[in-house]
Parts: C-alpha cells; sequence; structure tokens
C-alpha cells in the first residue's frame, strides 16, 4: 500500500504495458466524449476521494471481511441468540416443572433519580428491537418522578415492575418490603409511609397472588455513589438481608451510570456487603440511544443471568403458597418490631428529657 502510495501517476503508467495504458488512454477517450457537466462530475468525485481511498477502493482486501465485519456479524448473532433465549424462557420447561408459577416478576427498588425507570426502558429497547421509547418516565429533575408501582410486561414470562424510589433507612422500608413482598397492587400510587395500622390492614386485605416468581434488583447509580460511610453500610445490609429473607431472594445490585465513575470500586463495596451477582451498564436514555453492542449484550446478559438463577431455584421443590404465606409473616413481624422500637425510643427520649429537668 505505501509504495503505491508514493509512486506518481506517471510512474504507473510508465511501468505498465502498452497495452494497459492504450486501455487507459481509451477511458480518458470515453471521457472527453461525454459532457463536459459529466466529466466535471466524474472528475470531481475523483478528487473528492484521498489517494488511499482510492487504492482501497479497487484493492481485493475491501472484499475480503474484516475483523470488524466478521466481530458485527457474530455480535448480532449473538444478541438475536440472547433476546431468543430469553423469549423462550418459561416455567413450564424448568427441571420440576411450573410449581405454579406464570411469571418472574424483577422488582426495581433504589433511591431516587438513580436509573430505575431508565433501566426498565433499557431493557424495552434492547428486547424489543426497535426504536427508542420511553415507556417508564425518566428525568433528571431532583424530586422523585415515580410515584406509582407501575408493571411492564418485557416477555410473555417476563415484567419488570418500577418501584416507588425509597431512601436506604431500614426503619423507613416497610412501604418497600410491601412492594417487593407484592402486598401493593400493581398500577397504583403509592404511599410514601403508612401507619402500622394501615400497612397491617393492607396485607390483611390485599389480592392473593401466588403465581409471581419474585427478584428484587437494587439500582444504585455509580455517580451518585461517591462513597458509602460506615453507617450506612450497615443499613445496606441489614436491608439486603431483609429483602432476601422476605423474597428468598438475594438482591441483584445494577449500577447504572458506570462511566462516570469508578465502578471497580463501588462493585467491590456492593459485594463487600453480600452482593453475589452485580452488573455495571449504561443505560439508554432519551438523550443517548445510539446503539453498542456491549450495552446490548450487557442489558441481554443481566436478563439471562436471572433466568439462569430462576432455572436453579426451580430445581428445588417450592410451594408458592406457603411462600406468600411466609413473606406475610414477615412482613407483620417487621412492623411489630418497628413499633417496639418506635415505642423504646421514645421513652428514652421522654427518661432523657426527665433527667434534664430534675438537673
Ligand atoms: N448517562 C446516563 N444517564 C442516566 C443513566 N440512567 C439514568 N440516567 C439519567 O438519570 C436521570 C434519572 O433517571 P430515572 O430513570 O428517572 O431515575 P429513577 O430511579 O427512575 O428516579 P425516580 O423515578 O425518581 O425514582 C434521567 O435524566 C436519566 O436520563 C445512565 O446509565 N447513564
Ligand atoms: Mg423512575
Amino acid at each position: 500500500m505505501e509504495n503505491v502510495e508514493e509512486k506518481s501517476t506517471v510512474e504507473n503508467m510508465e511501468e505498465k504495458s502498452p497495452v494497459e495504458n492504450m486501455e487507459e488512454k481509451s477511458t480518458v477517450e470515453n471521457m472527453e466524449e461525454k459532457s463536459t457537466v459529466e466529466n466535471m462530475e466524474e472528475k470531481l468525485s475523483i478528487e473528492e476521494k484521498s489517494p488511499m481511498e482510492n487504492v482501497e477502493e479497487k484493492s481485493p482486501m475491501k472484499e475480503k471481511p474484516s475483523m470488524e465485519n466478521v466481530e458485527e456479524k457474530s455480535s448480532a448473532k449473538e444478541t438475536k441468540r440472547l433476546r431468543e433465549e430469553i423469549r423462550r424462557f418459561s416455567f413450564d420447561n424448568c427441571a420440576l416443572g411450573n410449581q405454579g408459577y406464570n411469571r418472574v416478576l424483577l422488582q426495581l427498588f433504589g433511591c431516587t433519580g438513580h436509573g430505575k425507570s431508565s433501566f426498565i426502558n433499557s431493557c424495552k429497547y434492547v428486547l424489543e428491537d426497535r426504536e427508542y421509547v420511553m415507556h417508564a418516565e425518566a428525568n433528571a429533575g431532583h424530586s422523585s418522578v415515580t410515584m406509582e408501582r407501575r408493571a411492564y410486561p418485557l416477555t410473555d414470562t417476563i415484567t419488570i415492575v418500577d418501584n416507588r424510589p425509597c431512601t436506604m433507612d431500614n426503619a423507613k422500608m416497610g412501604e418497600v418490603y410491601a412492594q417487593l413482598g407484592n402486598f401493593v397492587p400493581l398500577n397504583e400510587n403509592v404511599r410514601r409511609q403508612s401507619t402500622s395500622v394501615e400497612m397491617v390492614r393492607r396485607l390483611e386485605n390485599a389480592e392473593p397472588n401466588y403465581t409471581d416468581f419474585i427478584v428484587p434488583v437494587y439500582v444504585q447509580s455509580v455517580r451518585e455513589c461517591v462513597r458509602i460511610a460506615e453507617w450506612e453500610q450497615a443499613e445496606f445490609k441489614t436491608i439486603f438481608k431483609n429483602c432476601r429473607d422476605l423474597t428468598g431472594v438475594f438482591p441483584i445490585i445494577v449500577l447504572t451510570n458506570k462511566t462516570s465513575g469508578n465502578y471497580f470500586k463501588i462493585e467491590e463495596k456492593f459485594r463487600c456487603l453480600g452482593a453475589e451477582v452485580v452488573f455495571a451498564l449504561e443505560n439508554y436514555t432519551q438523550e443517548d440511544q445510539m446503539k453498542t453492542r456491549k450495552r446490548h449484550t450487557g442489558i441481554l446478559q443481566f436478563l439471562q443471568h436471572v433466568l439462569e438463577d430462576v432455572s436453579f431455584w426451580m430445581e428445588q421443590e417450592r410451594n408458592p403458597e406457603k411462600e406468600r404465606a411466609d413473606r406475610k409473616m414477615f412482613l407483620l413481624k417487621f412492623i411489630r418490631d418497628r413499633e417496639r422500637a418506635g415505642k423504646k425510643d421514645e421513652m428514652e427520649k421522654l427518661q432523657k428529657e426527665k433527667a434534664r429537668r430534675n438537673n
């Protein structure tokens, strides 16, 4: 290639046989026969291209599949394979059959603005393989956007749920636990806090649902996660453990905004908090919908991983009715303990106040 570039056109012509030169000449003659406009256009199109481009165009290398082409084709195949595998998942094909389940419920939770709704839009974008649509409203504002618990079907078997945002304070997690436990109706507004009496009443009256296999997913933005203080770590640990005890599954961690900080460090932190699985990714958003291989496969691999986990859990004998009854017991105990802890705090405050007055 270098040699070809270095040689002038005259030199190239001199090296050619008389017959080749004749042929080239006749092309020039042909050009003369064309109209001036046609000639100008042809000339311009030749001049616009760099010499390298002209050589490359003639080069047979162009026809050979480049590494990039091969990778692109194989990644397109991989994306298609993953997508089909995810769409095909059915509880009926699990080791012991469906055991009474018919839906995987991916339950997203986390603080406001960390990318829960954007993650839902990304999953739908990747699975549906058509133009980006903002199914779940996502916004850069400081106030909470998602006020209701809304379900978005991803496939015939998988539904993803956008839960109302929370603060990572175990005492204030009652509403979130109720949502994760599937005791709050879907597609209705959710309260930030309820009294214990209201919560118990709701538990008693909740529509029985035994057919959802619940998978909790905690969403955390790398951008917001500058550091997690010592006391917060203890709180995170308690919350994750409670989610596991409630649903039987340790929350899967999804780190969004992966390119806005050192996500390796944050991933390590979450692993130290007990997380077995951490996925770091960059969501597709209204502002940035440019498809990239890694983003697409990253999201599909997350879904594939969830289904592999579900298949693993379905290898054991399960009883959906009992699981729901256990979740209810867990919540009732949580409400009772929270009530007792609240009363204890109040008593301590009163005693301190009394001691202060007596002194
Ligand atoms: N660059 C980038 N922006 C993101 C990413 N995820 C979310 N965002 C942006 O962050 C903002 C908040 O995202 P949302 O998806 O609304 O967050 P949310 O967790 O649903 O917020 P609430 O509904 O309030 O709980 C939006 O402007 C998104 O476009 C990401 O991975 N990368
Ligand atoms: Mg939201």
